[in-house]
């Protein structure tokens, strides 16, 4: 055969080559968590920093980065940033009133980005572990504070847990949807709240009107309260549900919890490592 012709057939077919491969490249889709082009990066950005970031830990984030503006990113880093300068700030003055204080009583903020609903927009997590947990959200160049109904709406510190029988915050990813339980008289009532994020105020909110309330105690003056001679009374078979003052069957009561795979609300990355993750995920682009 001549040679220009074998040219030609090897020019064609390189062309018809890249054409299949861009083509496969364009067709990924960023839901697919297997195909993730900025995957590595990430991964490798969380090898450094092993100590406190499991290297999966941004994998189920990666399917979604291309779709993260770099703004949104920017806009987070700044909010990480003022709220350590912030903490710091706060820790400093802590030990100047106390100077006996013991310096490993100091604790460091966790971070991280989540999907809490499902709209491409992730959010932030704080946490004073073991303390508060605050979520916030970014709408429209705003990094803004979500859970301005809380029991602290003041200093945007994040809302109570792991005391006096709060339980703590779970949420499913992408389903816009937060549990918190509580327990009273030492688990012989148990409250549930459910906690979505209204898209238009950007604000956790309150799923029911009403409580959602376990009894597990004896109430035997049919009170509705737990009486001093009925503390010690937990008898887990015989636990009554209520919705508001409505008792509820055990099967309404089921049909008020929302099943799915629960995770909890809580910043698991120094600031730095939040930070580095960050600044990777940017430079990506
Ligand atoms: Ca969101
Ligand atoms: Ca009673």
């Amino acid at each position: 055969m001549d040679k220009n012709v074998l040219a030609v057939i090897a020019v064609l077919l390189l062309v018809a080559i890249i054409a299949i491969v861009s083509v496969s490249m364009t067709e990924k889709k960023p839901e697919e968590p297997e195909v993730v082009t900025s995957g590595e990066a990430v991964a490798s950005a969380s090898v450094e920093e092993k100590e406190d970031v499991p290297t999966n830990e941004y994998k189920e984030l990666d399917p979604y980065v291309a779709n993260i503006p770099n703004e949104i990113l920017d806009f987070y880093k700044e909010k990480v940033e003022e709220i350590e300068q912030n903490h710091k700030e706060e820790q400093e003055q802590l030990m100047k009133d106390n100077p006996n204080m013991d310096v490993s009583s100091l604790r460091n903020l966790k971070y991280d980005l989540i999907f809490f609903d499902d709209n491409n927009v992730p959010e932030l997590v704080v946490t004073d572990d073991g303390y508060r947990t605050a979520l916030y959200t970014y709408d429209a160049g705003k990094v803004i504070y979500a859970m301005k109904d809380g029991p602290d709406d003041t200093d945007e510190h994040g809302w109570p847990y792991g005391a006096g029988g709060n339980h703590g915050y779970d949420y499913i990813p992408r389903e816009n949807i937060m549990v918190n339980t509580n327990a009273d008289y030492a688990g012989l009532i148990v409250y549930t709240t459910y906690y979505q994020l209204n898209p238009e105020t950007h604000n956790l909110e309150s799923k029911y009107d009403q409580e959602l309330r376990a009894e597990f105690f004896e109430d035997k003056n049919g009170n509705g309260q737990v009486d001093d001679d009925e503390m010690e009374s937990y008898n887990e078979g015989a636990v009554r549900y209520y919705y508001g003052d409505k008792q509820l069957t055990e099967e309404e009561w089921a049909s008020y919890h929302v099943q799915g795979d629960y995770k909890g609300l809580y910043g698991t990355k120094t600031a730095d490592s939040i930070l580095k993750a960050l600044n990777s995920l940017i430079n990506e682009k």
